[in-house]
Protein backbone atom coordinates (compact mmCIF):
# COMPACT_ATOMS: atom_id res chain seq x y z
CA UNK A 1 0.00 0.00 0.00
CA UNK A 2 1.42 3.52 -0.66
CA UNK A 3 0.31 6.35 0.96
CA UNK A 4 1.87 10.33 0.02
CA UNK A 5 0.87 12.93 2.81
CA UNK A 6 0.35 15.96 1.22
CA UNK A 7 1.68 19.73 2.47
CA UNK A 8 1.85 19.23 6.02
CA UNK A 9 4.45 20.64 8.79
CA UNK A 10 6.68 17.47 10.07
CA UNK A 11 7.56 17.98 13.50
CA UNK A 12 10.04 15.36 15.51
CA UNK A 13 11.60 15.84 18.33
CA UNK A 14 14.22 17.61 17.01
CA UNK A 15 12.89 19.77 13.77
CA UNK A 16 9.84 21.08 12.21
CA UNK A 17 9.30 21.69 8.54
CA UNK A 18 7.14 21.85 5.33
CA UNK A 19 7.08 18.25 3.82
CA UNK A 20 5.29 15.34 2.24
CA UNK A 21 5.98 11.97 3.82
CA UNK A 22 5.58 9.15 0.92
CA UNK A 23 4.76 5.53 2.69
CA UNK A 24 5.36 2.56 1.00
CA UNK A 25 4.55 -1.20 2.51
CA UNK A 26 4.36 0.13 5.92
CA UNK A 27 7.97 2.34 5.90
CA UNK A 28 8.54 5.93 4.82
CA UNK A 29 9.96 5.67 1.65
CA UNK A 30 10.57 9.41 1.11
CA UNK A 31 10.16 12.59 2.70
CA UNK A 32 10.81 15.54 0.88
CA UNK A 33 8.99 18.77 -0.83
CA UNK A 34 6.58 18.57 -3.67
CA UNK A 35 7.11 14.70 -3.72
CA UNK A 36 4.86 13.20 -6.87
CA UNK A 37 2.37 10.63 -6.17
CA UNK A 38 2.99 6.96 -8.06
CA UNK A 39 0.49 5.44 -9.59
CA UNK A 40 -2.74 4.07 -7.49
CA UNK A 41 -0.94 5.90 -3.96
CA UNK A 42 -3.52 7.44 -2.08
CA UNK A 43 -3.45 11.11 -1.19
CA UNK A 44 -4.57 12.54 2.16
CA UNK A 45 -4.11 16.29 2.63
CA UNK A 46 -2.25 17.26 5.81
CA UNK A 47 -2.25 21.52 4.99
CA UNK A 48 -2.43 23.07 8.33
CA UNK A 49 -1.76 20.11 10.08
CA UNK A 50 1.31 18.52 11.81
CA UNK A 51 2.67 15.50 10.85
CA UNK A 52 4.41 13.43 13.72
CA UNK A 53 5.61 9.89 14.72
CA UNK A 54 2.79 7.66 16.14
CA UNK A 55 2.53 8.14 20.11
CA UNK A 56 4.59 5.49 21.85
CA UNK A 57 2.55 4.44 25.84
CA UNK A 58 5.14 2.45 27.03
CA UNK A 59 2.74 1.33 29.95
CA UNK A 60 -0.14 -0.42 29.72
CA UNK A 61 -2.27 -3.10 31.12
CA UNK A 62 -4.22 -4.78 28.51
CA UNK A 63 -6.81 -7.81 30.03
CA UNK A 64 -4.28 -7.96 33.13
CA UNK A 65 -5.24 -10.71 35.88
CA UNK A 66 -5.04 -8.62 39.09
CA UNK A 67 -6.78 -8.48 42.54
CA UNK A 68 -9.30 -10.72 41.94
CA UNK A 69 -10.35 -10.10 38.33
CA UNK A 70 -9.13 -8.93 34.75
CA UNK A 71 -8.76 -5.80 33.41
CA UNK A 72 -12.02 -4.85 31.27
CA UNK A 73 -9.77 -3.95 28.08
CA UNK A 74 -8.33 -6.85 25.75
CA UNK A 75 -5.25 -6.13 23.37
CA UNK A 76 -7.56 -5.45 20.45
CA UNK A 77 -10.16 -3.09 22.44
CA UNK A 78 -7.27 -1.21 23.74
CA UNK A 79 -5.01 -1.14 20.99
CA UNK A 80 -8.17 0.29 18.56
CA UNK A 81 -8.84 2.70 21.02
CA UNK A 82 -5.52 3.38 21.25
CA UNK A 83 -5.25 4.45 17.29
CA UNK A 84 -8.26 6.68 17.65
CA UNK A 85 -5.91 9.35 19.74
CA UNK A 86 -2.92 8.56 17.71
CA UNK A 87 -0.79 6.26 19.72
CA UNK A 88 0.43 3.56 17.44
CA UNK A 89 2.76 1.21 19.69
CA UNK A 90 2.18 0.38 23.16
CA UNK A 91 4.69 -1.71 25.79
CA UNK A 92 2.79 -3.66 27.82
CA UNK A 93 3.57 -6.19 31.08
CA UNK A 94 3.88 -9.62 31.01
CA UNK A 95 3.66 -10.16 35.10
CA UNK A 96 4.27 -13.95 35.86
CA UNK A 97 2.58 -15.25 39.38
CA UNK A 98 5.28 -15.74 42.27
CA UNK A 99 6.91 -19.13 41.26
CA UNK A 100 4.96 -19.07 37.72
CA UNK A 101 8.00 -20.34 35.24
CA UNK A 102 8.67 -16.84 33.64
CA UNK A 103 8.66 -18.27 29.80
CA UNK A 104 5.15 -19.41 30.61
CA UNK A 105 3.97 -16.49 31.31
CA UNK A 106 5.47 -15.02 28.43
CA UNK A 107 4.06 -16.84 26.08
CA UNK A 108 0.71 -16.51 27.42
CA UNK A 109 0.79 -12.86 27.09
CA UNK A 110 2.15 -13.35 23.38
CA UNK A 111 -0.98 -15.75 23.29
CA UNK A 112 -3.16 -12.33 24.46
CA UNK A 113 -0.94 -10.16 21.96
CA UNK A 114 -2.07 -11.39 18.99
CA UNK A 115 -4.92 -9.93 18.82
CA UNK A 116 -3.42 -6.25 19.17
CA UNK A 117 -4.16 -3.64 16.32
CA UNK A 118 -1.18 -1.74 17.11
CA UNK A 119 2.39 -2.60 17.71
CA UNK A 120 3.41 -3.89 21.03
CA UNK A 121 6.59 -5.41 23.02
CA UNK A 122 6.40 -6.39 26.79
CA UNK A 123 8.71 -5.60 29.63
CA UNK A 124 8.41 -8.87 31.81
CA UNK A 125 8.26 -8.29 35.94
CA UNK A 126 10.36 -10.38 38.24
CA UNK A 127 8.06 -11.39 40.67
CA UNK A 128 10.73 -13.91 42.69
CA UNK A 129 13.98 -15.44 42.24
CA UNK A 130 16.09 -18.56 41.61
CA UNK A 131 18.69 -19.81 39.09
CA UNK A 132 15.63 -20.50 36.35
CA UNK A 133 14.69 -16.78 36.73
CA UNK A 134 18.10 -16.32 35.60
CA UNK A 135 18.56 -17.98 33.19
CA UNK A 136 14.93 -16.96 31.64
CA UNK A 137 16.06 -13.52 31.37
CA UNK A 138 18.81 -14.32 28.86
CA UNK A 139 16.24 -16.13 26.89
CA UNK A 140 14.27 -13.37 26.78
CA UNK A 141 16.55 -10.40 25.67
CA UNK A 142 19.07 -12.60 23.64
CA UNK A 143 16.35 -14.73 21.63
CA UNK A 144 12.75 -12.98 22.12
CA UNK A 145 13.23 -9.05 22.24
CA UNK A 146 12.71 -7.92 25.51
CA UNK A 147 15.21 -5.52 27.09
CA UNK A 148 13.79 -4.58 30.47
CA UNK A 149 12.12 -6.00 33.29
CA UNK A 150 9.96 -4.53 36.01
CA UNK A 151 9.70 -4.78 39.64
CA UNK A 152 6.82 -4.21 41.37
CA UNK A 153 7.91 -2.74 45.57
CA UNK A 154 4.44 -2.71 46.41
CA UNK A 155 1.77 -5.33 46.11
CA UNK A 156 3.03 -7.32 49.67
CA UNK A 157 2.14 -10.97 49.47
CA UNK A 158 1.24 -11.03 45.57
CA UNK A 159 3.64 -9.56 43.25
CA UNK A 160 6.51 -7.56 45.21
CA UNK A 161 9.95 -8.06 44.69
CA UNK A 162 12.02 -7.20 47.76
CA UNK A 163 15.38 -5.81 47.70
CA UNK A 164 16.74 -9.94 47.53
CA UNK A 165 15.14 -10.01 43.99
CA UNK A 166 15.60 -6.56 43.41
CA UNK A 167 19.37 -7.19 43.74
CA UNK A 168 19.73 -10.28 41.94
CA UNK A 169 17.38 -9.05 38.91
CA UNK A 170 19.60 -5.63 38.55
CA UNK A 171 23.02 -7.73 38.78
CA UNK A 172 21.43 -9.88 35.83
CA UNK A 173 19.91 -7.28 33.75
CA UNK A 174 23.31 -5.46 33.73
CA UNK A 175 25.29 -8.24 32.26
CA UNK A 176 22.59 -8.67 30.15
CA UNK A 177 21.93 -4.94 28.77
CA UNK A 178 18.72 -4.87 29.58
CA UNK A 179 16.85 -2.23 31.46
CA UNK A 180 15.50 -2.59 35.03
CA UNK A 181 12.50 -0.77 35.86
CA UNK A 182 10.03 -0.28 39.03
CA UNK A 183 7.39 0.94 40.59
CA UNK A 184 8.55 2.53 43.21
CA UNK A 185 6.25 1.99 46.85
CA UNK A 186 6.99 0.73 49.85
CA UNK A 187 5.22 -2.35 49.70
CA UNK A 188 5.67 -2.85 53.33
CA UNK A 189 4.35 0.31 54.44
CA UNK A 190 1.05 0.49 52.42
CA UNK A 191 0.33 -2.56 53.72
CA UNK A 192 0.80 -1.89 57.26
CA UNK A 193 -0.85 1.41 56.36
CA UNK A 194 -3.74 -0.09 55.07
CA UNK A 195 -4.26 -2.49 57.94
CA UNK A 196 -4.34 0.16 60.45
CA UNK A 197 -6.76 2.58 58.28
CA UNK A 198 -9.09 -0.31 58.12
CA UNK A 199 -9.06 -0.99 61.48
CA UNK A 200 -10.04 2.62 62.58
CA UNK A 201 -12.75 2.17 60.30
CA UNK A 202 -11.75 3.70 57.37
CA UNK A 203 -12.74 1.30 54.57
CA UNK A 204 -13.74 4.28 51.70
CA UNK A 205 -11.54 5.22 48.49
CA UNK A 206 -10.74 8.10 50.70
CA UNK A 207 -8.21 5.54 52.51
CA UNK A 208 -6.40 4.69 49.91
CA UNK A 209 -4.02 7.51 49.37
CA UNK A 210 -3.39 7.23 52.91
CA UNK A 211 -2.50 4.19 52.62
CA UNK A 212 0.36 5.40 50.22
CA UNK A 213 2.02 8.06 51.12
CA UNK A 214 4.26 10.22 48.75
CA UNK A 215 6.87 9.19 51.08
CA UNK A 216 6.22 5.76 50.38
CA UNK A 217 6.86 6.51 46.94
CA UNK A 218 9.81 8.33 47.90
CA UNK A 219 11.79 5.62 49.98
CA UNK A 220 10.83 3.00 47.24
CA UNK A 221 12.37 5.33 44.81
CA UNK A 222 15.62 6.66 46.80
CA UNK A 223 16.02 2.51 47.72
CA UNK A 224 15.87 1.41 43.90
CA UNK A 225 18.15 3.98 43.08
CA UNK A 226 20.72 3.33 44.98
CA UNK A 227 21.10 -0.28 44.66
CA UNK A 228 21.04 0.68 40.79
CA UNK A 229 23.86 2.96 41.96
CA UNK A 230 25.91 0.22 43.99
CA UNK A 231 25.64 -2.25 40.72
CA UNK A 232 26.18 0.04 38.10
CA UNK A 233 22.92 -0.55 36.33
CA UNK A 234 20.71 2.36 34.46
CA UNK A 235 17.28 2.48 35.89
CA UNK A 236 14.02 3.75 34.97
CA UNK A 237 10.80 4.56 36.93
CA UNK A 238 7.68 4.03 36.12
CA UNK A 239 4.69 6.28 36.95
CA UNK A 240 6.48 8.73 38.99
CA UNK A 241 3.71 11.04 41.08
CA UNK A 242 5.19 12.64 43.75
CA UNK A 243 8.04 15.01 44.21
CA UNK A 244 9.32 13.17 46.82
CA UNK A 245 10.04 10.69 44.45
CA UNK A 246 10.90 13.20 41.26
CA UNK A 247 13.38 14.46 43.80
CA UNK A 248 15.39 11.17 44.03
CA UNK A 249 15.99 11.19 40.25
CA UNK A 250 17.34 14.77 40.30
CA UNK A 251 19.78 13.65 42.69
CA UNK A 252 20.87 10.82 41.05
CA UNK A 253 20.60 12.28 37.90
CA UNK A 254 22.94 15.42 38.99
CA UNK A 255 25.17 12.59 40.60
CA UNK A 256 25.74 11.23 37.04
CA UNK A 257 23.54 8.22 37.50
CA UNK A 258 21.64 6.96 34.23
CA UNK A 259 18.10 7.24 35.38
CA UNK A 260 14.76 7.84 33.63
CA UNK A 261 11.57 8.93 34.60
CA UNK A 262 7.97 8.29 33.12
CA UNK A 263 4.86 10.25 34.34
CA UNK A 264 1.23 9.86 33.66
CA UNK A 265 -0.89 11.91 31.76
CA UNK A 266 -3.54 11.26 34.82
CA UNK A 267 -0.80 12.23 37.86
CA UNK A 268 -0.23 15.39 35.42
CA UNK A 269 -4.05 16.51 35.51
CA UNK A 270 -5.89 14.58 38.06
CA UNK A 271 -5.70 15.78 42.14
CA UNK A 272 -6.49 13.55 44.87
CA UNK A 273 -9.88 15.17 46.14
CA UNK A 274 -11.42 12.57 43.91
CA UNK A 275 -10.88 10.07 46.36
CA UNK A 276 -13.13 12.35 48.87
CA UNK A 277 -15.51 12.38 45.76
CA UNK A 278 -19.19 11.81 47.57
CA UNK A 279 -20.18 9.11 45.12
CA UNK A 280 -18.41 5.91 46.42
CA UNK A 281 -18.38 4.63 42.70
CA UNK A 282 -16.96 7.94 41.35
CA UNK A 283 -13.88 7.91 44.02
CA UNK A 284 -13.44 3.93 43.63
CA UNK A 285 -13.07 4.49 39.63
CA UNK A 286 -10.06 6.73 40.11
CA UNK A 287 -8.23 4.19 42.59
CA UNK A 288 -5.07 3.43 41.20
CA UNK A 289 -1.37 3.30 42.52
CA UNK A 290 0.33 5.44 42.88
CA UNK A 291 -3.05 7.47 43.77
CA UNK A 292 -3.48 10.90 42.43
CA UNK A 293 -1.95 13.47 44.56
CA UNK A 294 -1.91 16.37 45.75
CA UNK A 295 -2.09 19.86 43.52
CA UNK A 296 1.50 20.86 44.55
CA UNK A 297 2.83 17.08 42.97
CA UNK A 298 1.08 17.94 39.78
CA UNK A 299 2.77 21.17 39.39
CA UNK A 300 6.50 19.60 39.94
CA UNK A 301 5.69 16.86 37.61
CA UNK A 302 4.55 19.43 35.04
CA UNK A 303 8.25 21.19 35.93
CA UNK A 304 10.11 17.75 35.99
CA UNK A 305 8.93 17.13 32.40
CA UNK A 306 9.49 20.86 31.30
CA UNK A 307 13.27 20.32 32.35
CA UNK A 308 14.01 16.66 31.05
CA UNK A 309 14.06 15.13 35.16
CA UNK A 310 10.99 13.26 33.30
CA UNK A 311 11.57 11.74 29.84
CA UNK A 312 8.62 9.95 28.84
CA UNK A 313 4.86 10.15 29.61
CA UNK A 314 2.11 6.94 29.87
CA UNK A 315 -1.15 6.03 30.95
CA UNK A 316 -0.45 2.73 33.26
CA UNK A 317 -3.96 2.53 31.00
CA UNK A 318 -5.64 -0.47 33.30
CA UNK A 319 -9.41 -0.62 33.16
CA UNK A 320 -12.22 -1.83 35.67
CA UNK A 321 -16.01 -1.26 35.36
CA UNK A 322 -17.83 -0.36 38.26
CA UNK A 323 -18.90 -4.24 39.05
CA UNK A 324 -15.30 -4.51 39.47
CA UNK A 325 -14.24 -1.76 41.18
CA UNK A 326 -17.16 -2.67 43.72
CA UNK A 327 -15.35 -5.63 45.01
CA UNK A 328 -13.60 -3.03 47.34
CA UNK A 329 -17.11 -1.83 48.94
CA UNK A 330 -16.48 -2.64 52.25
CA UNK A 331 -12.34 -2.27 51.98
CA UNK A 332 -10.66 0.32 49.88
CA UNK A 333 -7.57 -2.48 49.95
CA UNK A 334 -9.18 -4.29 47.76
CA UNK A 335 -10.43 -2.16 45.24
CA UNK A 336 -8.95 -3.57 41.66
CA UNK A 337 -6.30 -0.65 41.17
CA UNK A 338 -5.91 0.92 37.78
CA UNK A 339 -7.79 3.91 35.13
CA UNK A 340 -7.69 4.22 31.52
CA UNK A 341 -6.38 6.63 29.63
CA UNK A 342 -4.71 4.80 26.45
CA UNK A 343 -7.19 7.13 23.90
CA UNK A 344 -6.71 10.49 25.38
CA UNK A 345 -2.78 10.77 26.50
CA UNK A 346 -2.00 12.99 23.39
CA UNK A 347 -4.75 15.34 23.73
CA UNK A 348 -4.10 15.77 27.07
CA UNK A 349 -0.50 16.41 27.02
CA UNK A 350 -1.00 18.68 23.28
CA UNK A 351 -3.49 20.71 25.24
CA UNK A 352 -2.20 21.33 28.63
CA UNK A 353 1.21 20.63 27.46
CA UNK A 354 1.72 22.65 24.46
CA UNK A 355 -1.37 24.56 24.75
CA UNK A 356 -0.35 25.90 27.63
CA UNK A 357 3.21 26.84 26.42
CA UNK A 358 4.94 24.38 28.71
CA UNK A 359 6.01 21.95 26.39
CA UNK A 360 7.12 23.06 22.04
CA UNK A 361 5.75 20.70 20.04
CA UNK A 362 9.08 18.85 19.79
CA UNK A 363 9.08 18.33 23.61
CA UNK A 364 6.07 16.75 22.72
CA UNK A 365 6.74 14.75 20.63
CA UNK A 366 10.13 13.89 22.54
CA UNK A 367 7.94 12.83 25.06
CA UNK A 368 5.28 11.27 23.72
CA UNK A 369 7.20 8.72 21.31
CA UNK A 370 10.91 9.36 20.53
CA UNK A 371 12.74 9.22 23.96
CA UNK A 372 10.52 5.58 24.86
CA UNK A 373 11.92 4.66 21.62
CA UNK A 374 15.12 5.71 22.11
CA UNK A 375 15.25 4.42 26.40
CA UNK A 376 13.99 0.79 25.23
CA UNK A 377 15.74 0.77 22.01
CA UNK A 378 13.50 0.88 19.00
CA UNK A 379 14.95 4.48 17.53
CA UNK A 380 14.11 5.15 14.97
CA UNK A 381 12.71 2.23 13.76
CA UNK A 382 9.94 4.11 15.86
CA UNK A 383 9.54 7.57 16.89
CA UNK A 384 10.58 9.05 13.91
CA UNK A 385 9.71 10.54 10.93
CA UNK A 386 12.98 9.36 8.82
CA UNK A 387 13.44 7.11 6.00
CA UNK A 388 13.32 3.87 6.76
CA UNK A 389 11.24 4.38 9.65
CA UNK A 390 7.91 2.26 9.87
CA UNK A 391 5.03 4.70 8.58
CA UNK A 392 3.50 4.54 12.34
CA UNK A 393 2.45 8.71 11.26
CA UNK A 394 -0.39 10.70 12.44
CA UNK A 395 -1.53 13.59 11.34
CA UNK A 396 -2.54 16.08 14.04
CA UNK A 397 -4.88 18.45 13.94
CA UNK A 398 -4.01 21.51 16.10
CA UNK A 399 -7.19 23.51 15.95
CA UNK A 400 -10.02 20.31 16.38
CA UNK A 401 -11.35 20.08 19.68
CA UNK A 402 -13.76 17.86 21.45
CA UNK A 403 -14.81 17.43 25.25
CA UNK A 404 -13.74 13.73 26.61
CA UNK A 405 -16.67 11.69 27.54
CA UNK A 406 -16.91 8.03 28.48
CA UNK A 407 -19.92 8.67 26.29
CA UNK A 408 -18.18 8.87 22.83
CA UNK A 409 -14.76 7.22 23.98
CA UNK A 410 -13.50 4.13 22.38
CA UNK A 411 -11.80 2.60 25.72
CA UNK A 412 -13.84 -0.95 27.15
CA UNK A 413 -14.28 0.84 30.80
CA UNK A 414 -17.11 2.57 32.21
CA UNK A 415 -15.22 6.22 33.43
CA UNK A 416 -12.78 8.44 31.95
CA UNK A 417 -11.08 10.29 34.23
CA UNK A 418 -10.70 12.89 32.05
CA UNK A 419 -14.76 13.22 32.03
CA UNK A 420 -15.45 16.78 30.78
CA UNK A 421 -12.18 18.29 29.60
CA UNK A 422 -12.05 20.26 26.69
CA UNK A 423 -8.85 19.33 24.35
CA UNK A 424 -7.71 21.22 21.46
CA UNK A 425 -5.38 19.13 19.07
CA UNK A 426 -6.67 16.15 17.89
CA UNK A 427 -5.11 13.38 15.71
CA UNK A 428 -7.36 13.86 12.11
CA UNK A 429 -5.69 10.47 10.87
CA UNK A 430 -3.40 8.02 12.64
CA UNK A 431 -1.32 5.28 10.05
CA UNK A 432 -0.05 2.21 11.45
CA UNK A 433 2.99 0.93 9.23
CA UNK A 434 1.50 2.82 6.65
CA UNK A 435 -2.27 1.50 6.69
CA UNK A 436 -4.61 4.43 7.59
CA UNK A 437 -6.48 3.23 10.93
CA UNK A 438 -7.97 6.52 12.19
CA UNK A 439 -9.64 9.05 9.91
CA UNK A 440 -11.74 11.95 11.62
CA UNK A 441 -14.01 9.67 13.85
CA UNK A 442 -13.79 6.79 11.45
CA UNK A 443 -11.86 3.58 13.48
CA UNK A 444 -10.37 1.13 11.30
CA UNK A 445 -7.99 -0.57 13.07
CA UNK A 446 -7.83 -4.21 12.11
CA UNK A 447 -7.96 -7.14 14.98
CA UNK A 448 -4.27 -9.04 14.85
CA UNK A 449 -2.99 -6.16 12.61
CA UNK A 450 0.01 -5.27 15.36
CA UNK A 451 3.24 -6.51 15.12
CA UNK A 452 5.16 -8.05 17.79
CA UNK A 453 8.36 -5.76 18.03
CA UNK A 454 11.85 -6.98 19.46
CA UNK A 455 13.78 -4.91 21.60
CA UNK A 456 17.47 -5.49 21.17
CA UNK A 457 19.78 -5.00 24.44
CA UNK A 458 22.11 -2.45 24.81
CA UNK A 459 25.09 -3.35 24.57
CA UNK A 460 27.87 -0.33 24.19
CA UNK A 461 26.90 1.91 26.83
CA UNK A 462 25.78 -1.17 29.29
CA UNK A 463 29.59 -2.67 28.41
CA UNK A 464 30.53 0.68 29.76
CA UNK A 465 28.88 0.78 32.97
CA UNK A 466 30.34 -3.18 33.65
CA UNK A 467 33.37 -2.37 33.28
CA UNK A 468 32.98 1.06 35.80
CA UNK A 469 31.60 -1.96 37.75
CA UNK A 470 34.32 -3.68 37.65
CA UNK A 471 36.44 -0.85 38.22
CA UNK A 472 35.04 -0.15 41.81
CA UNK A 473 35.35 -4.01 42.61
CA UNK A 474 37.34 -4.22 46.07
CA UNK A 475 40.80 -6.33 45.79
CA UNK A 476 41.14 -8.18 48.84
CA UNK A 477 43.67 -7.38 50.97
CA UNK A 478 46.59 -9.57 51.54
CA UNK A 479 48.09 -10.25 54.93
CA UNK A 480 51.19 -12.11 55.96
N1 LIG B 1 -1.08 0.20 39.35
C1 LIG B 1 -2.34 0.22 38.96
O1 LIG B 1 -3.04 1.16 39.29
N2 LIG B 1 -2.81 -0.79 38.21
C2 LIG B 1 -2.03 -1.84 37.73
C3 LIG B 1 -0.75 -2.01 38.39
C4 LIG B 1 -0.26 -0.81 39.08
O2 LIG B 1 0.88 -0.76 39.49
ZN1 LIG C 1 2.66 0.39 38.78
ZN1 LIG D 1 1.32 -0.36 35.67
Amino acid sequence: MTILIRGGTIVTAEQTYRGDVLCVDGKIAQIGEGLDAPTGAKIIDAGGQYVMPGGIDPHTHMQLPFMGTVASEDFYTGTAAAMAGGTTSIIDFVIPDPQQNIMEAYRTWRGWAEKSAADYGFHVAITWWDESVSKDMETLVREEGVNSFKHFMAYKGAIMADDEILYNSFSRALTLGAMPTVHAENGELVFQLQKKLIEEGITGPEGHPLSRPPAAEGEAANRALRLAEVIGVPLYIVHVSASDALEEIKRARSAGQRVYGEVLAGHLMIDDSVYRHPDWDVAAAHVMSPPFRSPEHQAALWKGLQSGHLHTTATDHCCFCADQKGMGRDNFAQIPNGTAGVEDRLSVLWTHGVGTGRLTPNEFVAVTSANTAKIFNIYPQKGAVSVGADADLIIWDPEASKTISVKTHHQNVDYNIFEGMEVKGLASHTLSRGTLTYKDGDLRAVKGAGQYVKRPAFPASFDALAKQAALNKATPVKRP
